[in-house]
């Protein structure tokens, strides 16, 4: 296999070192380097690569391929030189994401620049934009101003908001789709929309008071959810849009409508998680409706796992699946029932939440999902062995959600997603015969000095 000192992650699919000698460019700024993109040579994002001591040649499928096969050369380059190799590339899924909740948090548009870059240099192509939350509403949009002008100024823990005007989305999808990610933006309903309710309290039904809240306001402060005013504390699962109400239905159709139309990307999230406010019945009519409205604007719809419950969601929807390795109770199911719609991108929270704690003491994080993940959790998992009748092929892909409670600042991103954010990407991209431990510790630990060297923050 690779040897170890190749600080490779992801593993490409192939790594052949050579007896050749090593590459010694005589300047840095000019590799010698002949890329090539021919589409016969292979799948969606493939390339070859190859390094002697002539100089560097890539042969890429498409351009993504090519902006792959420099993300490994980079991985490469030891204080100028290159060693002699062959390299044969191609991604094990098409969906490799990674998740940013701007909503707990409000994250500017030069951080969310930078995660972008962090993840494009570890081969994800997909970026979920988690735009609005009970905390916040981060998207500004022209059909109904009033919710970033109204429900945006705060975040959780009493810090300041903000929203994303649409010069500020804008830079967002250019600054992805130069790094060849596409973005996928978030709604979420009909629970978690208490921020709804800061500018249109007619919208929303009362929050609904659990012994979860009381516990979490215990805990994490942040007070108790009242209608109408920002909520800054961590409880889920108390807010819902109404069910029976005209007003709601046109909500749903100017936000869909208008997300879809600035959204160049094939996906729109609707969310529909933790609806604990909400009836069944009233859930699955929210889940029919929305997931109808993004399909009719020519998006396909993704929606948390919950929803595959519902028969009558549309069928073109792509499921997330959010619940563990080993599913509990009743979690399998309405994931499984995705199998025959759109298929499933696997984000199992005890292993691929980067919001987990990585150590007991630090204070970022949160513990929930089966206490501290370390490096090693969020590596040791295959994703074909969670689902039963869930395999290669229902596996759209694999999504790392950093949900930011928690983390105030990119500095705090950071630190929750490095390292472990490196054994996700290995996960999504490369092929599952080469998973392997103390390979991938050996070529991460080769990584986290050149990751700290260019500045990211590593516990
Ligand atoms: C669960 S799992 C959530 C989020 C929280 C996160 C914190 C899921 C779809 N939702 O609302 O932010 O846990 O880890």
């Amino acid at each position: 296999m690779t040897a170890p000192s190749l600080p490779l992650v992801p593993l490409p699919a192939s790594v052949t070192l050579t007896d050749a000698a090593p590459y010694r460019p005589a300047d840095p700024d000019d590799l010698h380097l002949t890329v090539t993109v021919d589409a016969s040579t292979g799948g969606p994002e493939s390339s070859s690569l190859q390094v002697t001591e002539r100089g560097i040649r890539i042969m890429a499928a498409d351009p993504a391929g090519a902006f792959y096969a420099r993300q490994t050369l980079a991985q490469l380059e030891t204080d100028g030189v290159y060693p002699a190799v062959e390299i044969q590339d191609a991604p094990r899924f098409r969906y490799r994401g990674v998740m940013l909740d701007v909503a707990r948090h409000f994250q500017p548009v030069e951080t969310v620049r930078a995660y972008i870059d962090h993840a494009a240099s570890l081969k994800f192509n997909h970026l979920h934009l988690h735009l609005t939350d009970d905390q916040g509403w981060r998207i500004a949009l022209d059909s109904r101003p009033e919710l970033t002008e109204k429900a945006s100024g705060t975040s959780a823990l009493g810090d300041p908001g903000g929203y994303y005007a649409q010069a500020d989305w804008t830079a967002i999808l250019d600054h992805a789709a130069s790094r060849h990610m596409t973005v996928v933006p978030e709604i979420d309903v009909p629970g978690h929309t208490h921020a709804v309710g800061v500018a249109y309290p007619g919208l929303v039904a009362d929050p609904v008071i659990s012994d979860h809240i009381l516990e979490t306001a215990e805990a994490f402060g942040g007070g108790i959810p009242t209608r109408g005013f920002p909520y800054t504390g961590f409880a889920v699962g108390f807010s819902s849009l109404k069910h029976d109400d005209p007003a709601v239905d046109a909500f749903l159709a100017d936000v869909f409508g208008e997300l879809a139309a600035i959204t160049p990307g094939p996906y729109l999230h609707i969310g529909g998680d933790e609806c604990l406010g909400t009836d069944p019945a009233d859930y699955a009519a929210f889940v029919e409706k929305a997931t109808a409205i993004v399909a009719a604007a020519g998006k396909i719809p993704v929606a948390w796992h919950e929803a595959g419950a519902v028969a009558g969601i549309h069928p073109s929807t792509v499921g997330q699946y959010w619940n563990f390795v080993q599913p509990q109770e009743g979690q399998d199911a309405p994931a499984r029932a995705f199998a025959t719609r759109g298929g499933l991108i696997l984000s199992p929270a005890d292993v691929a939440y980067l919001d987990m704690k990585f150590d007991a003491l630090s204070p970022l994080g949160l513990v929930w999902a089966k206490g501290v993940t370390t490096l090693r959790d969020a590596y040791d998992w295959e994703p074909t062995a969670i689902l039963d009748g869930v395999g290669e092929q229902q596996i759209l892909g694999i999504e790392a959600p950093l949900w930011s409670e928690t983390a105030r600042d990119l500095g705090d991103l950071e630190q929750l997603a490095f390292p472990r954010i490196g054994a996700i990407a290995e996960i999504a991209w490369s092929p599952a015969a080469a998973h392997d431990w103390d390979s991938f510790a050996a070529r991460i630990a080769g990584l986290v000095p050149r990751w700290r060297s260019a500045g990211i923050r590593i516990p």
